[in-house]
């Protein structure tokens, strides 16, 4: 059975918005989660815990947390957006606020930080359900620009490089268009219409190779485009069997200098596609829809890429990017929604995977073998991404959870100390 989250979704939750509003200082403690680890060598440790106020009723309309340092002291913060409209800048090692922008609507969109104004330093770009697209100054409190759009933005903005000269471009999605905007005042440059929705973040990516960005994105309308990102013209498009809400990612999975378009659509299957041409190379089913995007790493000692992918049949697979054959897979407890994160926590050599599900649990599992490492209970479901950095550069690096219930968690995880 399907849920129709999207549309429907939108119209109820905008009813659910200012209930209240919440300030600065209402950010407050929460109960604890808890940890397991299955593998003695390595330990996990909470840090900080913060609410960030709102609750979220639909899928897919939930923005992640994102790290950056935005104001250049050395330590990461966390920019946060919640469905009472609340943007927040919030300091990485203790999760207390440093400042807060609040849009008319509910924020939608998990922030891009970048040097959108192409002048050296770094903004915040994120939508709301009311529809714009807000350009924040990273630093401090302010708002540079803001572009009012033909409907609401679900998807992550991403910047684009070399659409006009010495301009930095902005690309992303309201409603069933595409846009592209100027970074440096949001001016419009291209529009591109599917025939619904686009809740897919847009990736750019040179995939012919001629030195100019192409864009990949998917739309409910069931089709995967490849748009030319200087003028925002069809390249191809690619049919498949229902919508498509995971974000496209392209990578050279074969090591053959050719780049593979993979991503996930609510008809159960993953796709690698031809970059070039938009044709199939291979296709994997999971028993459910995908909802959640790809992430492509060497994880495996297989030879090329592999492909890591959550299906809301509640499994984590691990692909080889070759052919699209299983190489393992982790059965969670429920739905899968968010994307996995690849990472090195422990060493160089070896990676781990970090993902949610709506069991409630963050898990981490070995790379190589799908091997549980350790959980968090975040005693909610957790639908986002979770985004992982060295908060305050010390070698051990942070995971920064947000669940929908907008519970934030900030953990560490390192090997145990000898002795
Ligand atoms: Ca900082
Ligand atoms: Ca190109
Ligand atoms: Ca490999
Ligand atoms: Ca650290």
């Amino acid at each position: 059975m399907k849920m129709k989250r999207f549309t429907k979704g939108i119209i109820f939750l905008s009813m659910l918005l200012f209930s209240g509003c919440i300030s600065l200082k209402e950010l407050k403690d929460i109960k604890t989660g808890s940890i397991e680890i299955y593998d003695n060598k390595v330990d996990l440790k909470k840090n900080w815990k913060s609410n960030i106020g709102g609750t979220n009723e639909f899928y897919l309309i939930q923005p992640s947390p994102v790290l950056d340092d935005v104001n250049y002291d050395g330590i990461l913060e966390v920019i946060a957006g919640n469905s009472k409209g609340f943007v927040f800048c919030m300091n990485g090692e203790d999760g207390n606020p440093i400042w807060s922008f609040k849009a008319s609507d509910a924020i939608s969109s998990t922030p891009t930080v970048g040097d959108a104004m192409g002048v050296g330093g770094k903004e915040i770009l994120i939508g709301s359900l009311d529809e714009n697209l807000y350009c924040l100054l990273g630093e401090k409190r302010k708002l540079v620009w803001t572009y009012q759009a033909d409907g609401t933005i679900i998807s992550k903005p991403v910047l684009l490089k070399g659409v006009r000269e010495n301009d930095i471009s902005v690309i992303f999605a309201a409603r069933d268009n595409l846009y592209c905007v100027s970074g440096k005042d949001g001016e419009l440059v291209w529009k591109f219409k599917t025939e619904n929705n686009i809740t897919s973040t847009p990736m750019t990516y040179d995939i012919d190779d001629d030195g100019v960005l192409e864009i990949l994105v998917g739309s409910e309308d069931h089709y995967m485009y490849c748009i030319r990102g200087e003028d925002g013209k069809l390249l191809w498009k690619f049919k498949t069997g229902d919508e498509i809400s995971t974000t496209p990612q392209v990578a050279d999975l074969a090591q053959d200098g050719e780049g593979k378009v993979v991503f996930g659509s609510f008809d159960n299957k993953v796709y690698c596609l031809d970059g070039v041409k938009g044709e199939v190379i291979w296709t994997f089913e999971t028993g459910d829809n995908i909802s959640a995007s790809p992430a492509i790493g060497d994880i495996h000692p297989s030879e090329g890429l592999e492909v890591l992918v959550g299906s809301w049949d509640n499994n984590l697979y691990c692909l080889s990017g070759i052919d699209g054959k299983l190489l393992w897979k982790y059965s969670s407890g429920n739905w899968i929604i968010s994307s996995p994160v690849i990472t090195n926590l422990y060493s160089k050599d070896k990676k781990e995977i970090i993902f949610g599900s709506r069991d409630n649990h963050l898990y981490c599992l070995e790379g190589d073998s799908g091997k549980l490492v350790w959980t968090f209970d975040a005693k909610d479901e957790i639908w986002t991404t979770p985004a992982i950095g060295d908060i305050e550069n010390n070698g051990s690096p942070e995971i920064v959870v947000l669940s929908r219930g907008n519970k934030m968690f900030c953990l560490t995880s390192s090997l145990r100390k000898k002795g």
